[in-house]
């Protein structure tokens, strides 16, 4: 961390402070939204109270990150200090300057986290600035601030450290990503973040052919449900759908996650049935991390949350597969 003196501040400022307001530039992304997130949940630990403001709508394409909805244009009246993630420029907070309440929200402490240093901080009212651009998002500068100051950063707050990462680095692809992050990387996934897992939802919300969609919708409708109160959700998709609308989008990745959104769901399986083969796509939802135990009876294998496996199958033989993937599912996420 490169300036003590500023992190002893920030210490300060958080333990001295109860509710804050933290505010995204009305350009968000998905490491201002990560940032957000990620500081509600620490905070929030701490048993700090937080509200979190953006001038403008949440976008559609960072809808997959869980809490973006707690995200809103309405200033609480009970704040008493402010975090603005991710920005330097007073330019792209032109909406809460014009807010009828900016006076006041100007005249409460207020913490700059933001990783563009080549800009030179404009925020008039900044108290504390914390600004560098060593750090490839906000998210991971907010991470190595809690690893200093030995916050509690739960698998939830990583999570969205880790996407305010991926976004900022498209993937860990920019020139910028160093050894360092990829460290931090690694740091989160052995707490327990599940990159694959929010890769997968994110890209759910990519554009897709109209094809595609109505083939989605398709799947939903051929859902079957399973176990006493509909535990398992599976779909089973025939090779020939795999050579027509399938090749235009991976079936598997298209369904799983929002099979996973059914209430009482714990596990969703999608089996892709070919001649004298059968693959199965597990998702489990965090009532039942057992993907991995799952497939490995099948004699695949994989993460809690995420898992795959493939067998023979005799096209006479299937419907027998197909009881005993549903039986041995039932049995072990109990
Ligand atoms: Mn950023």
């Amino acid at each position: 961390m490169t300036n003590k003196k500023t992190i002893t501040e920030i210490e300060t400022f958080i333990k001295t402070h109860s509710h804050f307001l933290i505010v995204q530039a009305d350009n968000p992304d998905g490491d201002s939204l990560g940032s957000a997130l990620a500081l509600e949940h620490i905070l929030g630990d701490m048993k700090k109270q937080t509200s979190m403001y953006c001038g403008v709508d949440v976008p559609e394409y960072l809808k997959f990150l869980s809490g973006w909805d707690r995200v809103s244009k309405t200033i609480p009246t009970s704040i008493d200090a402010v975090i603005i993630v991710d920005t330097s420029a007073q330019i792209l907070l032109e909406n809460l300057a014009a807010a009828p309440e900016y006076p006041w929200v100007a005249s409460k402490p207020t913490l700059i986290l933001d990783h563009h240093s080549e800009v030179i901080c404009d925020i008039p009212q900044a108290s504390i600035i914390l600004c560098d651009n060593s750090y490839v998002s906000t998210g991971e500068l907010i991470y190595e601030i809690g690893k200093t100051l030995h916050w509690k950063m739960s698998v939830a707050a990583q999570e969205k450290i880790m996407q305010s990462i991926l976004s900022d680095t498209l993937g860990l692809s920019t020139e910028a990503t160093t050894a360092i992050t990829y460290r931090r990387m690694a740091e989160m996934l052995e707490a327990g973040v599940d990159r694959y897992a929010l890769d997968e939802s994110r890209k759910l919300l990519s554009k897709m052919d109209r094809s595609v969609y109505l083939f989605k919708a398709d799947l939903i409708k051929r859902t079957e449900f399973y176990g006493d109160n509909k535990e398992v959700a599976l779909v089973v998709i025939p090779e020939d759908e795999l050579y027509g609308v399938g090749t235009l989008y991976n079936p598997a990745p298209l369904i799983l996650n929002e099979m996973t959104m059914v209430e009482g769901v714990k596990m969703a399986i999608v089996i892709k049935r070919y001649k004298n083969r059968v693959t199965g796509a597990l998702r489990a939802t965090s009532q039942s991390p057992v993907a991995n135990k799952i497939a490995t009876v099948f004699g695949g294998g994989g993460h809690p949350y995420a898992a795959g496996f493939k067998m023979d199958a005799t096209p006479s033989s299937f419907s027998d597969i197909k009881s005993d993937i549903i039986r041995k599912t039932l049995e072990l996420i109990q």
